[in-house]
Order: C-alpha cells, then sequence, then structure tokens
C-alpha cells in the first residue's frame, strides 16, 4: 500500500515564496531535496497534551520515529485545510476541526539519499477521540505534556523527527498564546 503511495503521488514544488513551478513524483523530489510543500498537523486533548504518533517503520523515510499527530504532503489542486483533514482522518482515524497556525521552511538531510525540504503549513486542533491509526502508517501513539517533551526531546533527539525538532520552539510559542 505504502509502496503504491510511493509511486502514484506527486508533489507540489514551490518557490520559497510557496508559489507553485510544477509537480513531481514524490519519492524522486525526496532523492533531488527540491522545495515542496507540506501540512503539519498538531492535535492537543483538553488536558493539553500533544497527540504524537510514531511513524511506521516500513516509511519511506524517519520509520520509528516519534512526530506531531500528522504530516504529509498537498495534492494540486487542494487545499491545505483540506489535505490536513484528509490525511488525519487516513492514518489516524480522527476528524478534528484545525486551525491554521504558521509556516516554516526547513532543509533536513535523512537516511538513504532523502532529504525534506518543504514549505510546510502548520494547523492545530483540539480533540479527545481515540485514534485508530492506519498501522500501516502510524506504528503507536502517544498523549505528552509539552513542557515533557522538550525535556525528551534534548535527552532523546534520535527518537524524535528532524521536523519536529526544528519546529519545536514556533509550537510552543503557540501553544502558550492559543492552547
Ligand atoms: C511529510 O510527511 C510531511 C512532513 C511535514 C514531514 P510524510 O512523510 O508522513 O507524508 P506521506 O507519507 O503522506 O508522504
Ligand atoms: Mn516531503
Amino acid at each position: 500500500m505504502i509502496e503504491n503511495e510511493i509511486q502514484l503521488e506527486n508533489v507540489i514544488l514551490v518557490d520559497e515564496h510557496d508559489n507553485i513551478i510544477g509537480t513531481m513524483p514524490k519519492m524522486e523530489a525526496h532523492l533531488q531535496g527540491r522545495l515542496h510543500r507540506a501540512f503539519s498537523v498538531f492535535v492537543f486533548n483538553s488536558d493539553g497534551q500533544l497527540l504524537l504518533q510514531q511513524r511506521a517503520e516500513e516509511k519511506y523515510h524517519s520509520g520509528g520515529k516519534w512526530t506531531n499527530t500528522c504530516c504529509s504532503h498537498q495534492r494540486l489542486g487542494e487545499q491545505s485545510i483540506d489535505a490536513a483533514n484528509r490525511r488525519l482522518k487516513e492514518e489516524m482515524g480522527m476528524e478534528c476541526t484545525l486551525n491554521y497556525g504558521f509556516n516554516f521552511t526547513y532543509h533536513a538531510k535523512l537516511a538513504n539519499g532523502i532529504s525534506e525540504n518543504e514549505f510546510d503549513h502548520v494547523f492545530f486542533g483540539m480533540s479527545d477521540a481515540v485514534p485508530q491509526p492506519d498501522y500501516t502508517e502510524v506504528a503507536a501513539f502517544r498523549y505528552v505534556d509539552m513542557e515533557t517533551l522538550a525535556q525528551d526531546i534534548s535527552e532523546h533527539p534520535e527518537i524524535y523527527t528532524e521536523w519536529l525538532k526544528i519546529c519545536f520552539n514556533q509550537i510552543m510559542d503557540y501553544y502558550h498564546r492559543f492552547i
């Protein structure tokens, strides 16, 4: 299933201002490190704990690492909010009202010649629904306080994804202001 998705999906190539400049098969874009559009979803429960997912081992990159609730790539013609809702349902089996927070751009070299070079739209939501993960995508999930997570990232950075660590301070700022 994941293999098919890698073959079929295109990502949206963008410039540094998020203007669309084309599309490219997902794997090719990640092997060439081309800047593309992406999104990251952060869902909190009513206790203010962040819902983390552990990526399935079989994912094309960052398998087994812990990260935010859901991440993926928009399709051409698809609004970011719609893509975020689509993928939150597919990966975590959840429906949740999402709000746009901010965007950030990052470039991280990962294993196996893959790099993530993304213009990332960040969305926030709140839900106490029990996740029903697709276990081909998600190995496990857990809820964590932001202070505990900050501490754990500094003690065990290797178990967390690169993008979570890169945007973490901005997430913390947003959390303190709005959550
Ligand atoms: C890609 O996430 C997006 C970010 C922000 C890292 P992913 O690899 O989980 O997406 P998918 O498997 O849907 O391509
Ligand atoms: Mn990507």
